[in-house]
């Protein structure tokens, strides 16, 4: 979704990373490009005027300590400035049983659909854990036909239960909705409204009825981040009604994400989650350190654990992150990663949430699954202490080790250099990770 403004980014910052010392002039060039960049990325004028006057703040105090380059501080600079700019490191989206969640937006938002998506995300994640969730789904849409029928097919795909108002009277419906979830005690009941093409007097009022009806315990506005910064001036409007935070669907299409990058700073309120496509499990929490990381180009490093965590044992991904964050990874770790990603699923879905991942086109991809394969297979004829101390690989060994594996030697020092690059990388993972809550991208 930032696709557009980290590519931009990384350019910028691939300049200034290497430079020896910092001046007013080069931080001031760098403060003119990214603000070009945010632009260009749909980011509202003032919003990316005053994130720069905060950067350029910050930027005058800067201290070059410890082992980052002058270069790198300051990108490390622009990260935690991103960072409180999007809203902090709270993950924001707190369901405290029970409880009742009330979407609003305008028409053709994605209400319905992130409805489908939350109550599907709350029953797979009380699974994990082994327990039931008891989710209802109702609608008092009341201004389309088939709406309440849609929200009936996708309360049955994401495995919840649904109820069908039997009158038409919105407030009518809302108290049938309230007493047939009490009288079967529903731990959550997730509610969808009706939209409408532009907000008007009459949405607000109907709203603000249900609302002081329902109580909902979570008010959620659901925004078309299709529709680029006028999101900013629709969620103004809901504000009468008051929400809790946003969902800004559609990320996954044109969408620059100026608005999202503007929104927590002009509104006030959190950015909950991020709708990526129609699935039902395309859904992402949206975390500022993380989104910061990843408008940086330096990958979504926690929401790729996340997702392993789904498919890699607890004990033996404690273990690497142990030594990720002692900096003493081997080339057995290295294999047993490659291993991990087998299990987590093709390269194509996870490598969005890989450092420069914006750089890297299908054919790409397929040449590094084919590499992995390869990788797998010339660790796989190493011996041990091989392993251990990749440097006692000689050219006579490396032949050996290419012969046994299938490959080449080229291919094995190339996986030598990749190794290295791994290597590297978490070394400046690790620094960047030191900044926020105490723990580095590996830790949770
Ligand atoms: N690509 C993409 N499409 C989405 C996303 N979220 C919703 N959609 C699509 O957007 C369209 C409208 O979504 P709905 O969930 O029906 O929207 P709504 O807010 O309930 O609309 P009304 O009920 O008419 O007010 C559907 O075709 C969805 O499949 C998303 O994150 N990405
Ligand atoms: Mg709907």
């Amino acid at each position: 979704m930032f696709t557009y403004l980290s590519q931009k980014l990384h350019d910028i910052f691939s300049t200034i990373a290497g430079q020896k010392t910092l001046t007013a002039q080069n931080i001031e060039a760098s403060c003119d490009q990214v603000f070009q960049a945010l632009i260009e990325a749909d980011v509202p004028y003032a919003v990316a005027q005053s994130f720069l006057d905060q950067v350029k703040k910050a930027a005058m105090g800067i201290k070059v300590t410890g082992s980052l380059k002058p270069g790198e501080q300051f990108i490390k600079l622009v990260y935690d400035e991103l960072t409180k700019f999007l809203g902090g490191t709270t993950a924001a989206f707190n369901l405290q049983l029970p409880a009742t969640v009330l979407v609003m937006g305008l028409q053709g938002a994605g209400k319905t659909t992130f409805l489908g998506k939350l109550a599907h995300a709350q029953i797979a994640q009380a699974q994990q854990k082994n327990k039931q969730r008891s989710v209802l789904m109702a609608s008092v849409d009341f201004q389309r036909p088939a709406a309440i029928d849609q929200l009936e097919v996708v309360s049955r795909q994401a495995g919840a239960s649904f109820y069908r108002a039997t009158t038409t009277n919105t407030l009518d419906a809302v108290k049938e909705i309230i007493a047939y979830r009490r009288a079967q005690g529903f731990e959550i009941l997730l509610l969808d409204t009706a939209g409408r093409l532009h907000v008007d007097t009459a949405l607000l009022k109907e709203l603000t009825d249900i609302c002081s009806l329902v109580q909902p315990t979570n008010k959620i506005l659901v925004l078309d981040g299709m529709i680029g910064q006028e999101s900013l001036h629709v969620a103004q409007e809901f504000t009468s009604v008051g929400f809790d935070g946003v969902v800004m669907t559609k990320m996954d299409g044109s969408a620059r994400g100026g608005a999202a990058f503007a929104f927590s700073y002009q509104l006030k309120k959190p950015i909950f989650y991020i709708g990526t496509g129609e699935k039902l499990t395309d859904l992402t929490s949206f975390h500022p350190d993380r989104m910061a990381q990843r408008i940086l180009g330096m990958g979504d490093l926690l929401t790729l654990i996340e997702q392993a965590e789904a498919s890699v044992k607890k004990e033996e991904q404690e273990k690497m992150a142990q030594r990720m964050m002692a900096g003493t990874i081997t080339l057995e770790d290295f294999a047993q990663q490659l291993a991990m990603m087998g299990r987590m699923g093709s390269l194509t879905s996870l490598v969005q949430y890989l450092p420069g991942a914006q750089k890297v086109s299908e054919a790409q991809i397929s040449q590094a699954e084919i590499e992995m394969k390869q990788f797998k297979a010339i660790i796989g004829s190493m011996t041990p202490k091989e392993r251990k101390y990749p440097e006692i690989l000689t050219g006579a060994r490396k032949a050996r080790v290419a012969k046994g594996s299938g490959t080449t030697p080229a291919t094995v020092n190339q996986l030598l250099s990749r190794f290295e690059q791994c290597k590297q990388f978490v070394k400046l993972a690790k620094q960047f990770g030191k900044g926020h809550q105490g723990r580095g991208p590996w830790g949770r």
